[in-house]
């Protein structure tokens, strides 16, 4: 968990935003995932003062309905998946409701049926309209078979030995997100808000948000996002591609923080994109990266219990099956860990012959891409094993496992769910799970035991199942065994702590969970928005200057004073600034503020009225001293751990150098041979310094143009003007920045000061200005009608 005062040192570019929303920001999703689904629902209606102006579009590869024909004419009917059950509770009449159900929702997803078959179709029902998205067989099978099923599914589910890469799949990809992209196209409007599920669309945010700008776009990842090691075997154009495609969302959620992580260190070093606190600053506006454990409807699970349907079914499988049950159902699948499952069960009954002839584990297992010769070989491989060891195991009256290769009906899924003692869920890799929730939500007798993978999602929430590595076997055997002997009441304290946390955060909860972030993120973008200066907000700051009698101006140098120029020693500054700086110091009070060393500040500016600070923050010399006065909380001793890191990456990057200062170390690239090369390693040391650095040593590290920083945190560009500025009676304050270390100025200077930032990147500063250049004309107006 974050704590606030690592918050506060580590981010100051939301400082303010932290303040403002304390209740209402970054602790009410925490709130929500903790607290009741009401609460979530209320901080909806608080954080809301109107329904969304537009409708809500969900983009999936698949609709989430059957598009049925009969007599001519074409009818939906509607899955009863989660999802869908999720986004209706976002529509209704409701005040407290994200959308008005005056509109339908729009659904856009791949049809099965051709374009011919649904002509002149009308594609609603109450809730939905359809949209389908017809994609040619050789497209699609090199699109979903292809990159979707045979390399990302693979990779993303650490299976990289069977991921296949072929160009035509990348092409295929970025064809079929393309016609996802014409069908929302056709449909969206402004106001609308888009929805992007999962890994078959990974490229739609972007090219939403190249033509549509302002629609609100979320994107939700479903299974594991990889770690890079994983990630970086997506060619390097790919894995580009797809990072920047996610990125064009607003807010982008995983199931679990350590997808998030996964995905924040695949944006770091494969674009260049850092981020704070989850947030990262695409320049003209932030995206959320954030985890969204999905979950299920639990009311619907919980009321079958009393259901007829669902007692019989229950009733049944306890009459005709042994005294002990154990229950697993998946999708046929190589990250589902079905065959491990089999060798722990074979583990469990060479070792507990006290267990033959009364346990029976069924077994279900549902159809799936078993056209692909993967599939086929696996599901032969189940069939084998579970043919061998009924074999070995059973007798003519018992059989230790009962196969299915089928689906189940919804009751009866249920009423195994509630007949079963044990619910045997082994994945491999799993992004949730919902069947070990939904086995928890059914379960009103509180009774029962869940084994459970680490390896799924789920396990991070689900603390009082019997957690299990699935390549275990032994570990598999003895939760089996320790299952069986577990009393009703341990059962029952273990799965009402499970129950109520899915009742909690059931799957209502999920989607408002993600809606209150996009709305949190509309707030923070109208914070951070940039509002350049017009002739009258210029004309403002001069009619305030020239009312004010105790002036104070703060002046980033490189950037600000001096342009940006590729060999930083020649970045100088002009005569012409120069000699206004030094007409402004005559009165008014001047501050050079700078990452910069002294020599070189003390160069530039030895002969102007001024004051200096060096270094940004640590080192300061007031007006007219020669002195440089070291801050007092700067300690020495911790370069020679760092310098030899920064020496290693130098040296392994051909014109990369290291620079020390007195009291931070910089890692140059400007220079480098090759500038892509050069921006990866350096990414890679940002990140590696940021990740294995010791807390104690209370560094930062900072991101700069073409150069990594690393300096103590006890002083940054904040503190240093307020040292300036508290306990003294300035009645104008001015503050000028191009670079991200002048935001802790901005935050840190008090409200009623003018802070612009040049250049349009997101800024707490009030108000920005183009460019460099325009520095000069502005300042030049600014002094203009106060005599000299
Ligand atoms: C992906 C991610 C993530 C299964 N067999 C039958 C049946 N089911 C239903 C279950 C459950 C769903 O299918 C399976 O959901 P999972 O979450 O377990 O797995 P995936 O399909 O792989 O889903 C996964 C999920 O997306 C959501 O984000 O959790 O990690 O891989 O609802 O009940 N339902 C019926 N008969 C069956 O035979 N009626």
């Amino acid at each position: 968990m974050i704590c606030a005062g690592q918050l506060l040192n580590e981010f100051p570019r939301i400082k303010r935003a932290i303040t403002r929303y304390v209740f209402a920001g970054l602790f009410i999703p925490l709130l929500i995932k903790r607290g009741r689904n009401s609460d979530a629902l209320k901080t909806m209606k608080e954080l809301k003062n109107t329904k969304n102006s537009g409708r809500l579009i969900i983009v999936a590869y698949r609709l989430p309905f059957k598009i049925v024909r009969e007599d001519d004419q074409s009818h939906l009917v509607q899955n009863s998946g989660g999802l869908v059950s999720a986004v209706l509770s976002l529509v209704s009449d409701q005040e407290d409701s994200v959308f008005s159900s005056e509109e339908k929702i729009q659904w856009i997803g791949f049809s099965e049926n051709t374009k011919e078959e649904l002509e002149g179709q009308s594609l609603a029902n109450e809730s939905f309209q359809a949209h389908p998205v017809f994609i040619p067989d050789d497209v699609n099978e090199n699109y979903y078979e292809g990159f979707c099923n045979n390399l990302v599914w693979p990779l993303c589910h650490y299976f990289p030995s069977l991921a296949r890469f072929d160009d035509a799949y990348f092409e295929a990809y970025k064809t079929a997100n393309q016609l996802f992209f014409d069908k929302l196209d056709e449909v969206i409007q402004p106001g609308d808000v888009v929805w992007v599920q999962d890994y078959q669309l990974m490229l739609l945010p972007d090219l939403i948000r190249q033509k549509y700008p302002d629609n609100k776009i979320g994107f939700f990842f479903h299974i594991p996002f990889p770690s890079y090691e994983l990630f970086r075997m997506f060619p390097v154009k790919w894995r580009k591609a797809i990072v920047d495609g996610i990125l064009g969302a607003d807010v982008v959620g995983f199931h679990t923080n350590d997808y998030v992580e996964y995905f924040l260190k695949a944006a770091r070093l494969v674009s260049g994109y850092g981020n704070k606190l989850h947030y990262i600053n695409m320049s003209n506006r932030i995206v959320k990266v954030d985890s969204f454990p999905i979950s299920i409807d639990f009311q619907k699970f919980n009321e079958a219990y009393d259901e007829p349907e669902v007692i019989r079914a229950r009733e049944e499988a306890r009459e005709s099956l042994k005294e002990k049950i154990i229950f697993s159902v998946d999708r046929l699948d190589y990250s589902k860990g079905i065959l491990h499952r089999l060798q722990g069960f074979t583990r469990f009954l060479e070792q507990h012959p006290e267990w033959h002839e009364r346990v029976s584990f069924v077994m279900v297992v549902v159809p799936s891409r078993d056209t692909i010769e993967q599939y086929q070989h696996m599901k032969m491989e189940i069939d084998q094993t579970v043919g061998a060891i009924n074999a070995n195991y059973g007798n003519i009256y018992w059989q230790p496992i009962i196969y299915q290769y089928r689906s189940m009906t919804y009751h009866e899924l249920v009423g195994m769910y509630t007949a079963s003692d044990v619910a045997l869920i082994t994945p491999v890799r799993d992004g949730m799970n919902l069947v070990c929730k939904e086995y928890v939500a059914s379960r009103k007798d509180s009774q029962g035991v869940l084994i459970l993978s680490e390896m799924a999602g789920a396990a991070a929430e689900l603390g009082e199942a019997l957690i299990i590595n699935p390549l275990d076997n032994q570990g598999i055997a003895d939760a089996i065994s320790e299952a069986f002997a577990m009393i009703p009441e341990e059962q029952e304290k273990r799965m009402s702590a499970m129950r109520e946390r899915i009742r909690d955060y059931d799957v209502f909860a999920w989607t408002n969970d993600f809606f209150t972030q996009m709305l949190m993120l509309e707030q923070e973008h109208e914070r951070l928005k940039q509002v350049f200066l017009t002739n009258k907000g210029i004309d403002n700051i001069r009619k305030a200057y020239e009312a004010s009698s105790k002036r104070i101006l703060f002046f980033d140098y490189d950037g600000t004073l001096a342009p940006i120029v590729a060999d930083p020693s020649k970045a100088i500054v002009s005569e012409d600034v120069k000699k206004l700086i030094m007409e402004i110091a005559k009165r008014d009070t001047v501050v050079i503020i700078s990452g910069r060393d002294r020599r070189f500040l003390d160069t530039h500016f030895r002969d102007l009225p001024v004051h200096i600070i060096a270094e940004h923050g640590a080192l300061i010399k007031t007006k007219g001293s020669e002195e440089w006065t070291l801050n007092e909380s700067y300690e020495e001793n911790w370069k020679d751990s760092i310098k030899p890191i920064l020496n290693m990456y130098a040296k392994r990057c051909p014109g990369a150098f290291v620079e020390e200062k007195e009291t931070s170390l910089a890692w140059h690239y400007r220079t480098a041979d090759d500038k892509e090369y050069a921006s990866r390693r350096a990414q890679e040391l940002s990140w590696q310094l940021k990740n294995f650095i010791q807390p104690e040593l209370n560094l930062q590290i900072i991101d700069g143009n073409k150069v990594v920083e690393v300096k103590k945190t006890a002083f940054n560009k904040g503190t240093a003007a307020r040292s300036f500025v508290d306990g003294s009676d300035y009645d104008f304050i001015l503050a000028i920045g191009d670079d991200t270390t002048d935001e802790d100025m901005f935050e840190a200077l008090p409200d009623t000061s003018y802070t612009i930032k040049i250049g349009d990147d997101l800024s707490a500063a009030r108000n920005h200005i183009k460019n460099q250049e325009e520095v000069f004309h502005f300042l030049s107006f600014m002094v203009s009608t106060i005599p000299e």
